[in-house]
């Protein structure tokens, strides 16, 4: 790899009113490690300013209430108390010239009683259990059966986004992310692979944007639209989502989405594992194309394809997890051209220090 070859990694951007340093942008990354309380630690502030050299850093899921919850040691954004700690790692990452938005997430029916408040059950769009598991103290344990919200519920569980949302505000972060992929809840709302319902929230795509237009208008109280992301999965099928046409169906969303001029669009296109179908790339690439605004793509792409795909006009920026687990210093490494570190999976979700904040920079490397 030449370092022309990465240049469109490297031109400067932005997306809204967030001005980033490349186009190399850390992904959200669950790694299990806050408290019981959702209060992330000091760890966290180390591991988030050792990454400071991202484009922008998007932050892992965090719940925006305790029935948000889906598994174990996840943060939240719900108590002043987390505010107070999510600043503490927004400011480290100021400290060093870095960027961080945060990824606002209700895990909907994948969870579990024992991680609910007083054992209750989750909330979904439907009544029906997801074929999928989650993880729990007692290890992987299958998710449990989900009461459908209410339409007086959809209005509070809309209603915490928005506290989430001003939370966020008060700690600092520089933008916000909708989570609405992956099968979690604002996906379980979108998708008619899951979403049964009969009411206003079901039915027609219309119907089934109401949910996430709401989330929208409802954290559009306390960040301006070009703040706010929005995450997407069209052709996702984890934690047992699908939907039955999903070009036609995402084609009405992107549309959609063009009205409310956001920051960002960040969609996942592949997942670790999963064979990448070239039927679904051309699809994703025909979607993209009815989107009018600032595009992140994630999934799969190493320094090269996600270089070619700026180049070629598909992607605006490309973001990284696996790889930013494991090389604090990402952008570097691909402008260098120099080798990765290989991230260790045992140390992925939940634990301490190992494999969490001590993967070495090319710096410490030499230095060692
Ligand atoms: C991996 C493990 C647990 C959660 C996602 C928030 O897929 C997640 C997640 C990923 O968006």
């Amino acid at each position: 790899m030449t370092t022309d070859q990465t240049d469109p990694l490297f031109a400067p951007a932005r997306m809204g009113a967030i001005a980033m340093q490349n186009r190399v942008l850390m992904a959200p990354l669950t790694r299990n490690r806050a408290q019981g309380d959702g209060v992330p630690g000091d760890l966290a502030a180390t591991y988030y300013r050792q990454r400071a050299t991202a484009g922008v850093i998007i932050a892992e899921a965090t719940q925006i209430s305790p029935m948000g919850k889906g598994y174990l040691d996840t943060p939240g954004i719900h108590t002043e108390q987390q505010a107070h700690a999510w600043k503490k790692i927004v400011d480290g990452v100021h400290a060093e010239g870095g960027k961080i938005i945060l990824q606002l997430w209700h895990v909907g029916r994948i969870s579990h009683v024992s991680l609910l408040p007083d054992g209750r059950n989750p909330v979904s769009s439907t009544d029906r259990a997801a074929k999928s598991q989650t993880f729990t103290a007692n290890g992987f344990e299958d998710c449990s059966k989900p009461d459908a919200l209410t339409e007086e519920q959809i209005k509070a569980t809309v209603a915490d986004y928005a506290e989430a949302a001003r939370l966020a505000k008060v700690a600092g972060f520089d933008g916000i992310e909708v989570h609405a992929a992956n099968g979690y809840l604002i996906d379980q709302f979108l998708q008619d692979g899951v979403n049964d319902r009969t009411d206003g929230y079901g039915g027609s795509t219309e119907n089934r944007m109401r949910f996430l237009k709401e989330v929208l208008d409802a954290v559009a109280d306390h960040w301006p639209a070009d703040r706010t992301g929005i995450r997407l999965s069209p052709l996702g099928q984890a934690s047992d989502m699908s939907d039955s046409d999903p070009e036609a169906h995402f084609a009405e969303i992107y549309k959609m989405l063009n009205g409310y001029n956001l920051a960002y669009l960040h969609v996942v296109e592949s997942f670790p594992g999963s064979n990448a179908d070239p039927k679904g790339a051309d699809l994703l690439k025909r979607l993209r194309k009815l989107y009018d605004g600032f595009y992140i793509a994630n999934g799969g792409y190493d320094a090269d394809s996600a270089a070619k795909a700026i180049a070629d006009g598909h992607a605006d920026a490309v973001s990284f997890g696996r790889a930013f687990i494991a090389n604090p210093d990402l952008p570097r490494r691909f402008a260098d051209g120099a080798a990765l570190n290989e991230g260790d999976q045992d140390t992925f979700y939940g634990g301490g220090a190992e494999g969490y904040t001590d993967y070495p920079t090319l710096d410490d490397a030499e230095a060692a």
